[in-house]
């Protein structure tokens, strides 16, 4: 209820919302909305209250600054630096931008909205604004480009821990999602910039969709993405959240930078694999099969089976997967 109201309050910015309008859209007692209002105030919440007018919100705690997001941090460099921003085109747009510009390894650009949000091979990617986390990590790896496209299963196993500890149950669509119920979760993009024996920057794009109404999403993907708090019925701490994913994140990225181990992060993409084991459709430069998804190996490629028997592996570059009857 404490999250309603708050969303009531906040889709009435800056204007007052009275006691009657309130107990209307949320069918409850005045005595409940002052103990609700007392409860939001104590978690940081300005709200102005004023007899007879009602509540208006000033601010909320509820953003994805460095200093909301730190104290649930313990990593060493990754989000020490967060660039916030209240909107952008493409956090990876402007992640890029920073890195070609000697920005430190572990910066974090994070914006409340993206207005040109980034999906994979030119796809678009909603992001409304403070339903979700969308941020961009830029990265100097030491190792070589051909084990660097294996960040976004690093970066997918953390996203999938993050979510984990917080108590929802999730599954990784090979290679850049995550999913819940069959739905789209999480979506990650990663870009790079170098030669083939020397990086520049690796940017990783993580976009979760966090506290995502239906209606927020654009009408023709609504069949295909949910949030978590579509699956959860609760709203979810986008703070504490975004600091998981790159407390979990620096932990198996070093990992892979600093002793050239991926096994922890292909473990977790494997064991929780939606695709493993199934018949699926997969779109190679525009060529469609059907294949069965045998394994995902220690370079992070999918080990597929064809319709005449011959086992093959596919690197995540120009692919797209989909199951036989939809998404998955
Ligand atoms: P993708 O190409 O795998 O997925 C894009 C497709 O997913 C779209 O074509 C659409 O069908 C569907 N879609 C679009 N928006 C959403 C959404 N919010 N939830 C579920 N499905 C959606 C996935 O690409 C990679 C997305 C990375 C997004 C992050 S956000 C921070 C960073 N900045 C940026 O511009 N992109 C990344």
């Amino acid at each position: 209820m404490k999250e309603k109201l708050l969303k009531l309050l906040e889709d009435n910015r800056n204007q007052f919302v009275s006691e009657q309008y309130i107990s209307e859209c949320l069918t409850v007692g005045n005595v409940d909305i002052c103990k609700y209002i007392d409860a939001l105030k104590e978690e940081g919440c300005d709200i102005e209250s004023v007899p007879e007018k009602g509540y208006k919100l000033l601010s909320t705690t509820d953003v994805l600054t460095y200093e909301k997001i730190s104290s649930y941090l313990n990593t060493k460099y990754i989000g020490r630096e967060i660039i916030y921003l209240d909107s952008v085109n493409s956090t990876n747009v402007k992640a890029k931008e920073l890195a070609a510009n000697n920005s430190v390894e572990g910066t974090v650009v994070i914006a409340e909205e993206q207005t040109q949000g980034r999906g994979r091979l030119g796809r678009s990617w909603s992001s409304p604004k403070k339903q979700g986390i969308w941020m961009s990590v830029i990265l100097r790896p030491k190792m070589k480009s051909q084990d660097a496209v294996k960040i976004t299963q690093v970066a997918a196993a953390a996203v999938w821990k993050a979510i984990n500890h917080i108590g929802i149950s999730a599954k990784i669509k090979w290679p850049n999602d995550i999913v819940i119920n069959s739905k789209k979760v999480c979506g990650i993009l990663t870009e790079m910039s170098g030669e083939l024996n020397r990086l520049n920057y690796v940017i990783v794009g993580i976009g979760v969709n966090v506290n995502t109404d239906m209606d927020s999403f654009p009408e023709e993907i609504r069949h295909m993405a949910t949030s978590l708090m579509l699956e959860s019925n609760n709203m979810v701490n986008r703070k504490e959240l975004a600091a998981l994913i790159l407390n979990y994140f620096e932990e198996l990225y070093d990992e892979a930078n600093n002793y050239g181990s991926f096994t922890n992060s292909m473990k977790i993409c494997r064991e929780n694999s939606v695709l493993l084991g199934k018949t699926i459709k997969l779109t190679i430069k525009g060529e469609e099969q059907e294949v069965r998804a045998l394994d995902i190996n220690e370079e992070g490629e999918l080990i597929i089976q064809d319709k005449e028997g011959i086992i093959s592996k596919v690197i995540s570059g120009e692919v797209s997967v989909r199951g036989l009857y939809g998404y998955v």
